[in-house]
């Protein structure tokens, strides 16, 4: 099997500048490195490769596209490309990723007080600290402005009661940012430290997908945490949502990583596998149709999620555009490790190769931070102003 120097059809590398090959450069080399030979074995075992964190972190990768605190201030579409590299490794490693600088870094450093900011930032930053994001329950996650978790503040502290469900490093974390209802009935954004009592976590097993990530329930019976864990800077669903604004943007470069990986390998397999007057599978049509599928859909991919980022490094980018992005980045990933899978036959099937692996994360990837429907809806609603979700 040939190496894997990227994927560019139309000369995309054009569009970018020494930063952002740079950034994609450094990504791709780690997953090259330190990904590539371990990722079948931890995703065969379920096992998360948590030895990786603290190299994740001195790499800049956390918070990535944050100023200060020791993050690497870096553009949106240079973050994007490293969310892609990271990706092609494996969705899980990209999802870490993701929850750690998007969902837990970002609402502390954009509603957290000051010393929130000093105490988690640099630790979260160099992967001293792992955070977790407690959105969806057991019976809302869709819907989280259902959410049932409460806090009551009594005296000096709030009173935590509820369940977080699918939560991504959850039994890993130091942190969780939980989001829960207060007495005014308004969604707020809690710090809840490891160890809080009260808190409890367990891991989510017998997954299909997403092997190589934790994934866990958190539960919260009379959990008690100081006053100043309350996120100060935001009241209401926008919080949360404006949290998977970062990570969803991150999710719609990551998909085209996990596309590439399954292109790349079975263009390289159809060049090489023979059927059929020792003719190499490559030399039919039906085949050469998907694969001309696979990169016509991550090229138009490409350009979509370089659009967005840089709408997003001018300021100029909505929700519903990311909402775009990662409906169909993560849609056209899915169909490309199918087709992969397909042109693979039934070594498609095996984990000698990526493709199998890549498919079954991306169901996840296709129903986490909005599933693939309610992004559709959202852009509905954009551009008839209509919204369709009751
Ligand atoms: P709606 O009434 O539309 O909005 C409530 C308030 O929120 C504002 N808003 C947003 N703000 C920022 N960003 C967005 N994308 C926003 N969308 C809406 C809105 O303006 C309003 O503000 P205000 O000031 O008027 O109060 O809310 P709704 O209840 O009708 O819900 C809308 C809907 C369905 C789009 C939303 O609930 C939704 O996005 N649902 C999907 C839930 C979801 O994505 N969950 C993800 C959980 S985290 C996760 O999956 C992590 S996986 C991590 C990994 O491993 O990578
Ligand atoms: P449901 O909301 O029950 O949806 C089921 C189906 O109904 C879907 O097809 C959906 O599109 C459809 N549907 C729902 N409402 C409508 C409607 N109005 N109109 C039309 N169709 C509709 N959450 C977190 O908070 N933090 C995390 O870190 C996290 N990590 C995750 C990791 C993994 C591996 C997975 C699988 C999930 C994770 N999630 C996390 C949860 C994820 O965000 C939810 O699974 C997702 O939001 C969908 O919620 P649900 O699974 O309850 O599906």
């Amino acid at each position: 099997m040939a190496g894997y120097g990227g994927v560019d059809y139309i000369d995309f590398d054009s569009q970018l500048n020494d930063e952002e090959r740079l950034v994609r450069q450094t990504a791709r080399q780690f997953v090259e490195n330190e990904i590539i030979p371990i990722i079948e074995k931890h995703n065969r075992e379920g096992v998360f490769p948590k030895h990786l964190v603290p190299q994740l972190g001195e790499l800049g990768f956390f918070g990535a596209n944050l100023h200060g605190y020791g993050c690497a201030g870096m553009s949106n579409v240079a973050y994007g490309l490293m969310t892609q590299e990271l990706e092609r490794g494996d969705s899980g490693l990209r999802s870490f990723v993701s929850v750690q600088g998007a969902l837990v870094m970002y609402p502390i450093y954009t509603f957290g007080s000051d010393a929130q900011k000093n105490k988690w930032l640099p630790l979260l930053q160099q992967g001293k600290a792992i955070g977790c994001f407690g959105l969806t329950e057991p019976q809302f996650g869709s819907n989280p402005g259902g959410m049932l978790t409460r806090a009551v503040k009594q005296g000096n502290s709030y009173i935590l009661n509820g369940e977080k469900m699918w939560i991504t490093s959850g039994s890993i974390a130091d942190l969780a940012v939980v989001w829960a209802k207060t007495e005014d009935d308004q969604i707020r954004g809690f710090l809840v430290e490891k160890g809080a009592p009260g808190f409890k976590t367990w891991e989510v097993h017998g997954k299909w997908s997403l092997r190589a990530s934790v994934t866990s329930g958190l539960a919260f019976v009379d959990c008690q945490i100081p006053e100043e864990n309350l996120l100060p800077g935001v009241v209401g669903l926008k919080g949360p949502l404006s949290c998977l604004n970062q990570a969803r943007y991150g999710i719609g470069w990551g998909a085209l990583g996990a596309a590439m990986a399954c292109y790349h390998e079975a263009l390289e397999y159809a060049k090489t596998r023979k059927q059929f007057a020792n003719k190499p599978i490559a030399s039919h049509q039906l085949v050469q149709e998907k694969l001309a599928w696979m990169i016509t859909e991550i090229v138009k991919g490409q350009l979509l999620a370089l659009h967005v980022g840089r709408l997003k490094d001018n300021g100029r980018v909505d929700p519903a555009h990311i909402s775009m992005l990662k409906m169909n980045n993560v849609a056209i990933a899915l169909e490309t490790a199918r087709k992969a899978r397909d042109i693979l036959g039934a070594n498609g099937i095996v984990d000698d190769y990526c493709i199998m692996r890549h498919m079954n994360n991306l169901e996840s990837v296709y129903t986490y931070e909005g599933t693939n429907d309610i992004h559709k809806l959202v852009i509905g609603e954009r551009i008839t102003g209509i919204a369709a979700f009751v």
